[in-house]
């Protein structure tokens, strides 16, 4: 795209753009396709490294949509979401959140706060503020800048460890105090003047400690915050390549006045004006496009106030490419009209108002779940939701609602797959059913709890039969991939434990939600009868496969002629032992609570132990593509062995932990099964994410069997090492 005759740095000019790029910035050739643009002006795309919220948001609600899109179109192109001082729960969840919104682009986070001083911490909440911790600071993901108050302990090994740029404030530091902060690599003052010490002739402060080193400062330039002959100093003393401007906009930014939450506080905004219950100011109601302006209005060169909102913050933030027209830069752009007002807004390349079908999806499908989520009697009120992606079947939402005291609370929305499970009502009838035991028997330890709608169901049907349901967002971690073999050790005996809870479970009583699950023997015949009839036409492409399946078919057999025979027990098992199916608890690594009770039914307590160990002990993910990096852990064996047979021993039989080494090689051919069965039948069963997963999955699950096969006997050494032990 062209846009043309452009009044750029004073000169009509054309600049083109291609996949979201400048590409040429060339004088205004006058003739030629393009985008005629007579009249307006271009700089680039605002850059505001330092906001927290807008229109009823605030960054810690963890949802940027809304936000973006208000940002993008008051000017603000690009921006970082700032955390306030809160729990560290709180600030993960900002850090988790999608970052892929339809107006100004995520470029990271700001962290304001928790490890400021109490003494200065202006409208940051005091319960929640603490010493720089680093180990803390390195599990937020995205964390661009944070601020920091340099006399506290710790700081000095936090600014040159923390790996993110360091900015000084919410601070009572003296000048030298300053200085050692800055030598340790601190470059910036956050909101210069405000929470923080002034000038004095003989003690200088932070902000003399900035005129030395020369610093960047950020300024809030509303107006309010800083008396305009201020800003005027800073901007003589630092000028345009130094001096950041800011919002700290709050949620309130785009409304009117009124009572706000802000940082687990409440905010009074009176004529624009936002200040705690106490007076202190909280935060602006500005958008950084109205500070710019301000910033000119107090005498500061239209220019430069333009230069501190763009090419300046993004230099600060490390974005060579943002907040600069030239060749090679984003094309984050801002055209004004004659008046220098805004008038039209790109962003890579698009002009904003092209997003906008993306951004009515994002409201349909937001209004979709606040409707369905609803309907379940949880406390608090929707703000928003998030796709999350586990789980190779169910389709999973976090919903978040903001509680009475202002804090926000998870739950999980789930729209249970009825291809996979036909009858979900029975399903939830063994949920009800074995949580209900589960909770007579544990304390201290958080139980599953699925919400009932207003009709006292834990399930709602909706109209085209999709099925709902709704659950507590249980705090913790759930490992994908296990690293630490104490981690595997804790899953082994959160399992094992799950199984003894459910020992004297009536095990007849529970509905069976979906028949043969673990019937090896069955999903083989099932398989050939999908090889025979080929719907797909994808047999003749894993004859190797298919193959390795048929010489393994009477091993695999073994378990569930074993069983049928009555020679190994049924018990009430999980069937889906995935060590993501666990959650932990962050801090300890103690095992929290088992999830995900869909196949809660009689089964083998070999299926368990081996499904967990097919996922968790295997190099490699359960659908690693290349299959030379696919092997059997066996010290991740063992140890999630050590914490299953642990827990389960007294109640296992000989015959049980002999052959809990061919459970999990059945188990693992028993997946390569279903997944080449879904392939060869369509995909009708699990979520894909390209056209082969299930075939990588397959291949992936025969690489790993073999690897079992070949470590047999080392597999049924550990165990019975481990139950010898018992
Ligand atoms: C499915 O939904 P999820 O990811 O927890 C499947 C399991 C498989 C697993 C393989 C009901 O579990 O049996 O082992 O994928 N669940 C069902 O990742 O089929
Ligand atoms: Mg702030």
């Amino acid at each position: 795209m062209i846009l043309k005759n452009l009044l750029f740095e004073g000169k009509l000019t054309d600049i083109t753009v291609e996949n979201g790029t400048i590409t040429a910035i060339e004088p205004a050739s006058g003739t030629g396709e393009g985008t005629d643009c007579s009249g307006l002006t271009v700089i680039p795309g605002l850059v505001d490294m330092h906001t927290h919220g807008c229109v009823g948001y605030d960054t810690m609600d963890a949802h940027f949509e809304e936000m973006s899109v208000f940002l993008a179109k008051n000017g603000t192109t690009s921006w970082l979401p700032t955390t306030m001082t809160m729990d560290y729960d709180s600030i993960l969840r900002v850090t988790q959140a999608t970052r892929k919104v339809s107006g100004a682009q995520i470029l990271g986070f700001h962290m304001e706060g928790p490890y400021i001083n109490e003494k200065r911490k202006g409208a940051q909440n005091g319960k929640f503020i603490k010493n720089p911790d680093l180990a803390e600071f390195r599990t937020l993901d995205g964390m661009k800048v944070v601020t920091i108050a340099p006399e506290l302990e710790g700081s000095l090994e936090f600014i040159r460890e923390c790996g993110a740029l360091v900015c000084i404030g919410h601070t009572d530091a003296d000048y030298d105090t300053c200085i050692g902060a800055i030598e340790a690599g601190a470059n910036c003052l956050t909101h210069t003047f405000n929470a923080m010490p002034g000038i004095h002739h003989r003690n200088p402060g932070p902000i003399g400690a900035a005129v030395k080193k020369n610093i960047y400062v950020q300024a809030i330039t509303d107006g309010l915050h800083l008396h305009p002959a201020i800003v005027l100093m800073l901007y003589k003393t630092f000028g345009p390549e130094r001096m950041v401007i800011i919002s700290d906009a709050m949620r309130a930014t785009g409304l009117g006045d009124g009572i706000y939450e802000f940082g687990g506080q409440d905010i009074e905004v009176k004529d624009g004006v936002a200040r705690t219950m106490d007076g202190a100011i909280a935060g602006s109601t500005s958008t950084l496009w109205r500070c710019v302006k301000q910033a000119t209005a107090f005498g500061v060169p239209f220019e430069d106030a333009v230069r501190m909102a763009t090419r300046t913050p993004a230099d600060m933030i490390g974005e060579p490419k943002k907040g600069r027209i030239e060749v090679g830069a984003d094309a984050d752009l801002l055209l004004l009209d004659g008046d220098l007002e805004l008038s039209r807004v790109m962003i890579a390349g698009r002009f904003i108002e092209n997003y906008a079908p993306q951004h009515e999806a994002y409201l349909a499908e937001k209004a979709h779940i606040e409707q369905i989520a609803s309907l379940f009697r949880a406390p608090g009120r929707f703000i928003g939701s998030e796709t999350l992606s586990q789980g190779n079947i169910n389709a999973t939402y976090r919903v978040d609602f903001r509680q009475d005291d202002s804090s926000v609370k998870s739950f999980i929305l789930q729209r249970v797959n009825t291809y996979v499970f036909p009858h979900p009502v029975e399903i939830m009838e063994n949920i009800r059913r074995v949580t209900a035991h589960i909770r007579g028997k544990v304390s201290g330890k958080p139980v599953l709890h699925f919400y009932e709608t207003a009709s006292g169901e834990n399930y709602y049907i909706e109209n085209e039969g999709a099925f709902w349901r709704m659950e507590d967002c249980i705090n913790g971690v759930c490992y994908d991939a296990v690293d630490s073999l104490d981690t595997l050790r804790n899953a082994g005996a959160a399992f094992g434990d799950f199984q003894n809870q459910l020992a004297d479970f009536p095990a007849d009583t529970l509905f069976p939600t979906i028949p043969d699950f673990h019937n090896t023997a069955k999903r083989l015949e099932t398989f050939f009868a999908a090889v025979g009839e080929d719907k797909c036409g994808r047999a003749a492409s894993v004859g190797d496969e298919i193959a390795f399946i048929r010489e393994q078919r009477a091993l695999a057999s073994q378990l569930s002629e074993m069983q049928e025979k009555g020679e190994v027990p049924l018990r009430v098992t999980h069937n889906d032992t995935k060590t993501n199916n666990v959650i932990m608890d962050r801090a300890t690594g103690a095992p929290l609570t088992v999830i995900d009770l869909d196949t809660v039914m009689p089964g083998l307590a070999m299926h368990d132990f081996g499904d967990a160990v097919r996922f968790a002990a295997n190099t490699a993910a359960e659908d690693e593509p290349d299959t030379a990096k696919v092997s059997l852990d066996l010290e991740k064996f063992r140890a999630f062995a050590e914490g299953f047979i642990g827990s389960t021993a007294g109640a296992l039989t000989e015959q049980e932990i002999g052959t809990m080494a061919l459970g999990a090689i059945t188990i693992t051919i028993e997946l390569a099964v279903r997944f080449l069965t879904d392939y060869l039948m369509g995909d009708p069963y699990f979520k894909i994410n390209y056209p082969e997963h299930n075939l990588v999955r397959a291949r992936c699950q025969i690489a790993l069997a073999k690897d079992m096969l070949a470590k047999r006997s080392s597999m049924e050494q550990i165990i019975a090492e481990i139950a010898a032990n018992h």
